[in-house]
């Protein structure tokens, strides 16, 4: 034991003197005095623990200053970019000014105003991310603002209903749980501006349709009403099970399907998927999108849905999801990754690589172009058009053919030396020469990209197979020539067919002809009359009279549309009935094959065998974006609705306008 200090002993308490009838002194000196005073009496750990909640104070509240002021300069003003109202071309102006609402500023606040350099998410387990929906952005100004009248509820709800009140499993295996505190749903839905007088033909002609144009008319009902009794506000419908799946949790079919339907004349199924995106629709989930997909089916889709019905509702949507997309682009070479989470903003490439697609990142411009257009928001198109420079002028390259993939921190292509039309590269091809048509023609260098593709693609990838001699593209492995096609080039001879439209070489036709003849065949040949997903060209004379041979692994059909889609723009451009005739030949193989007796169509296991083609139970959401809409346009006989002058299609679909000259 140690004895304690022979001095001053220590006290653990404050002694407090009160010095009766002294006279009272509040001077300063004094004051200061007796505060040092105390001070000196207080023992040590007293001391400390005053000095440390002292200092504790002082940095909560310089924190909080930083906070405050933060919240205050986000709630005063929107970015500087935002501000700025201009042309995104100098000299362009849209094609059509009657179809197109001037120029307008969305209204939209933008989701991620100041963006902070992307890190990559980091996985550290195997299998799909867990996917949290938050709350809804409950003073978002899509659902409020310029509200009128009270609007029916949207068929469904009960259903959807139903639904968010569970957790639900998408087709990924991803969770997303059901919204959490999300208060008040929006009661009220925007009421669409007043369509122009051209706008209002496109919808109202359909007087004299012709009995082909009623047949698709009647498909594409069929498959609404399985989307709409099962699958409401969901991304896809499930037709055999009578349920849906989730990729993104965004009503995909519906976004998807809205142009279709105004294109149709479907008004009643327009309206009330248009109450669905005033009411239901939010941007606010944390959800991971691929940046490809959504772009081309969601903001392509709001884009194509705002120009025809002129209804500002879907401009500022597309506005909010474009806002949403745009962290994708914060990497290291300005690449973008191929996944964006819309409500954290982080962006994130693939688990297993930090490449992304080449086809993905180059087809994305002609949205996010027409979005700058729109809004005068210059950031989305600079961030594209940033991708398309880069592209142009890197290595690696064979005679304009490029490779499937590119890493998002070199910037480089990886993977060297594979070409192909199909899966990975083909929108590249297609947007180099739509980027060129939707900007009125100025950009040279897209031009020169595309016809030096298209060399490529003659020099490298043409064959003829056995015995019929039909004409396909191949492809390339370090210089070994593959005779396999996959049904996604068949988009080629459309695009071939809209480039001599627009003035590009003759024998490009030719091409085009020959190619469309392949896709058709593609389709008879098989026992349904439908394509398969891959097919490989016989070099050799078989023994059958076959040109195709289709592996076990590739005989599905999944209600594709690029036959249709080229069939489209082949009656077009040529005139001739015979493509019409053979969209009407695959219409009715999907009729008879794919259509699912309660509602929807599915995509198909085997297209060798009719009698047992296997449902795969799932109706992708091009089926109504792309594949109906074509064949209702193949079927037309006007050439002024939907005119390739006027417009450019995306790759999903989705007319945008041509930029005119002033
Ligand atoms: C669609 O999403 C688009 O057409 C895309 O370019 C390719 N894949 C599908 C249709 O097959």
């Amino acid at each position: 034991m140690y004895p304690p200090p022979a001095s001053a002993p220590h006290r653990d308490f404050i002694s407090v003197t009160l010095s009766v009838g002294e006279s009272y002194d509040n001077s300063k000196s004094r004051r200061r005095r007796s505060c040092w005073r105390k001070w000196k009496q207080l023992s040590r750990l007293q001391q400390n623990m005053i000095i440390f909640l002292l200092a504790f104070l002082i940095l909560c509240g310089f924190l909080s200053y930083i906070h405050m002021a933060d919240q205050w300069k986000a709630l005063s003003g929107k970015p500087t970019e935002e501000r700025k109202m201009m042309p995104e071309v100098p000299g362009l102006k849209p094609a059509n000014p009657p179809v197109l609402p001037a120029p307008q500023k969305a209204d939209a606040s933008p989701a991620f105003s100041k963006m902070l350099p992307q890190r990559p998410r980091k996985h550290f387990r195997r299998g799909p991310p867990h996917l949290q929906i938050r709350a809804p952005n409950t003073d978002s100004k899509a659902g409020t603002q310029g509200d009128t009248k009270e609007r029916a509820a949207a068929p469904g709800d009960a259903h959807q209903k139903e639904n968010t009140q569970r957790t639900i499993i998408s087709w990924r295996g991803a969770v997303i749980e059901p919204e959490q505190g999300t208060g008040l749903p929006l009661r009220r839905a925007e009421a669409p501006a007043k369509p122009s007088p051209l706008v209002t033909r496109i919808q109202k002609e359909p007087a004299l349709l012709n009995e082909r144009q009623e047949g698709v008319i009647e498909a594409f009902r069929h498959a609404w009403k399985g989307y709409r009794q099962f699958a409401w506000g969901h991304d896809e419908l499930r037709p055999v099970s009578r349920s849906f799946s989730e990729w993104f949790g965004l009503g995909l079919t519906l976004i998807d399907a809205l142009d279709t339907m105004w294109i149709l004349g479907l008004k009643q199924e327009f309206e009330e998927a248009r109450t669905w995106v005033s009411q239901k629709l939010n941007f606010k989930k944390d959800v991971d999108v691929n940046l490809f997909e959504s772009t081309i089916r969601i903001l392509g889709g709001l884009l194509s849905t705002y120009h025809l019905s002129g209804d500002r509702l879907f401009l500022r949507k597309a506005k909010d999801f474009g806002n949403r997309l745009m962290p994708a682009f914060m990497t290291p070479s300005k690449i973008p990754y191929s996944d964006v989470n819309i409500g954290t903003g982080v962006a994130h490439p693939p688990q297993w690589t930090s490449d992304s697609t080449v086809s993905e990142v180059t087809s994305i411009q002609l949205e996010f172009r027409e979005l700058s257009r729109l809004t005068g928001v210059k950031k989305f198109q600079e961030a594209a058009e940033e991708v398309t420079r880069h592209v142009h002028h890197l290595s690696g390259k064979k005679d304009g053919l490029v490779p499937m993939f590119i890493n998002t921190h070199s910037g480089s292509f990886t993977h060297l030396g594979v070409f192909t039309l199909g899966a990975r590269a083909d929108s590249y091809y297609e947007y180099l020469l739509k980027q060129w048509i939707q900007g009125g023609k100025q950009e040279t260098q897209l031009l020169e990209d595309y016809l030096a593709a298209i060399e490529g693609i003659k020099t490298h990838l043409v064959r003829h197979s056995e015995p019929n001699k039909l004409t396909f593209i191949g492809e390339l492995t370090h210089d070994r020539f593959s005779a396999k096609m996959d049904h996604l080039v068949c988009f080629l001879p459309g695009t071939l067919a809209l480039g001599v439209h627009h003035g590009l070489p003759a024998d490009h036709m030719e091409l085009a002809r020959a190619l469309m003849e392949t896709c058709y065949q593609m389709n008879r040949q098989m026992e349904t009359g439908l394509s398969p997903e891959i097919v490989h060209f016989n070099l050799y004379p078989p023994t059958d009279n076959l040109d195709v041979k289709v592996k076990p692994a590739d005989r599905h059909n999944l209600l594709r549309p690029e036959t249709v889609e080229s069939l489209f723009y082949l009656y077009r451009t040529t005139g001739d009935r015979k493509y019409q005739d053979w969209g009407w030949e695959i219409l009715q193989s999907f009729n008879k094959y794919t259509r699912v007796p309660s509602g929807g169509y599915t995509s198909i296991n085997n297209v060798q065998n009719p009698h047992k083609p296997e449902p795969r139970d799932k109706m992708e959401s091009f089926f109504l974006g792309e594949t109906l809409k074509y064949l209702y346009l193949l079927f037309s006989d006007d050439q002024n609705l939907l005119s390739l002058d006027t417009y450019v299609f995306n790759t999903e679909a989705h007319p945008l306008p041509i930029w005119a000259l002033s």
